[in-house]
């Protein structure tokens, strides 16, 4: 086992691993920047190093001055956390080159799976669903005609390099699709310096429904169930939660099975998460793989009682994991909402600045993931979320009104906090019923 690990994250996922590495009887590097000096999570950490300015191309994701602070902090290994430099193949290579343990998949899954036209294709190979679409990369205006009449309009156009939203355009018609897919390469080509599109049948309200998965270096491949996000707005998610209300236990297996048999044929080892969108058929298509932990990832640990960050650790320093699928049971229903420095009444805008007072909810089956406290100062220059509010209780419906609670409970003085939005969203029939999907909340609350 490693003695020694390097957080090249901030905020609540370093405090995440900062807290798994203690408990592990491993000491934990942490890094920060100019904006995070003197934040008091650093002080958890064993050690921590500033590694440059505020901005994060200035600190968080120069490799050289990550790789620096693990050189002089004399680590094992890097966890890379989620975001930054998580699923960058090339900092995972000078990672190894150093003969740091990369946290993650090898550099080699990493960037095919990070190729979403190439992740479409190891599907079809591993037998899982994909979106009816092109066979792979368009070539020609002529070929993506000829392919959207074969599946029929609506279509989407999908950057191969994006993911996570980025980069799609929906064409109804062959006038519509020869201007929508220039604009696409060209937009692909100046965000991601890779213009490949593909494309696919546009799946109208859709679930979100993502597997959790396991592997070690051993061939074991596990999924630890599933969590529907489908409560989002504009790509970014509000609500996750497992199990997913109202998926019939036939479709829930076979998407499960799914999502193993795509992490075996990509040679895979790590903790990871199979992204899929479900229709109103219970008809489920392969999407991505999110090669990294993902922010939402205690949701599962609640329901499997297994905390994922210790065991991604230990597959990292090539230990078998610890149990079998057999042993993987989801207990009750858990919650997670994002509490974001956002004003839901100002178009979530950022609302940065400082915490003149904090009151976290409590009680059983209630957890608060958190780097903050009264007194702390919200930076304006990284994500929003201030912490992750989830509940555990042996239904969903005592989930919901323990959440409502909480929420209530939860006082964050000085800024603007997405809480109150949450209990709009929670009091909604339609939240109630499990009547979600991707279009849930910008149809319910208009802006
Ligand atoms: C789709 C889709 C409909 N049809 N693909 C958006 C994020 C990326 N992971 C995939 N996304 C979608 N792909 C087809 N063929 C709708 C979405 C989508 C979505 C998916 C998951 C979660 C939220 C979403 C919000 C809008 C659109």
């Amino acid at each position: 086992m490693y003695n020694r690990i390097l957080i090249a994250n901030r905020g609540e996922i370093a405090l995440r691993v900062i807290r798994a590495c203690r408990e592990m009887g491993i000491e934990s590097v942490a890094v920060f920047s100019e904006a995070d000096r003197g934040s008091t999570y650093l002080e958890l950490a064993d050690e921590a190093y500033c590694i440059g300015g505020a901005r994060s191309n200035e600190s968080y994701l120069k490799i050289d001055r990550v790789i620096s602070a693990a050189e002089v902090g004399n680590v094992d290994a890097i966890h890379p956390g989620y975001g930054f430099l998580a699923e960058n193949a090339h900092f995972n290579e000078v990672c190894r080159s150093c003969e740091i343990d990369f946290i993650g998949p090898t550099p080699d899954a990493m960037q095919r799976l990070g190729d979403k036209n190439e992740a479409r294709a190891m599907a079809r190979e591993a037998n899982v669903p994909v979106v009816p679409g092109s066979d792979g990369l368009i070539e020609s205006e002529e070929e993506a005609v000829k392919v959207a009449h074969e599946i029929g309009f609506p279509v989407l156009i999908k950057a191969t390099a994006g993911g996570g939203g980025k980069g799609m355009r929906v064409a109804h018609s062959a006038l519509e699709l020869n201007t929508a897919l220039q604009q696409a390469q060209v937009e692909a080509e100046a965000a991601f310096g890779n213009g490949g599109v593909y494309l696919e049948k546009y799946v109208e309200h859709p679930r979100h429904v993502e597997v959790q998965v396991i592997a070690d270096q051993h061939g074991n491949v596990v999924h630890l169930w599933e969590r529907d996000c489908s409560t989002q707005r504009r790509h970014q998610k509000l609500i996750e939660e497992s199990p997913a209300p109202n998926l019939p236990v036939d479709i829930r297996n076979s998407i499960c099975d799914a999502a193993v048999r795509m992490i075996q044929n990509a040679n895979y080892h790590n903790a990871g998460t199979v992204e899929f969108i479900v229709d109103k058929d219970h008809n489920f298509y392969f999407i991505e793989v999110n090669a990294r932990i993902q922010v939402e990832h205690p949701v599962t640990e609640l329901v499997t009682g297994i905390d994922l960050i210790k065991e991604q650790i230990r597959v990292a320093a090539g230990e078998k994991l610890s149990f079998t699928q057999d042993d993987i049971v989801l207990n009750g229903s858990a919650i997670e909402c994002r509490i974001n420095a956002e004003d839901p009444d100002k178009n979530f805008q950022p609302c940065p600045g400082k915490i003149e007072s904090l009151f976290v909810p409590g009680g059983l089956g209630v957890r608060f993931d958190s780097h903050v406290h009264a007194g702390y100062t919200v930076p304006p220059y990284y994500d929003s979320m201030i912490g992750k509010l989830l509940v555990h209780k042996p239904t969903r419906e005592e989930a919901i009104d323990c959440m409502m609670r909480c929420l209530d409970e939860l006082k964050v003085g000085g800024i603007k906090t997405t809480a109150p939005f949450h209990k709009e969203l929670l009091r909604h029939t339609d939240f109630n019923d499990g009547n979600i999907d991707t279009t849930f909340v910008e149809r319910t609350f208009l802006d």
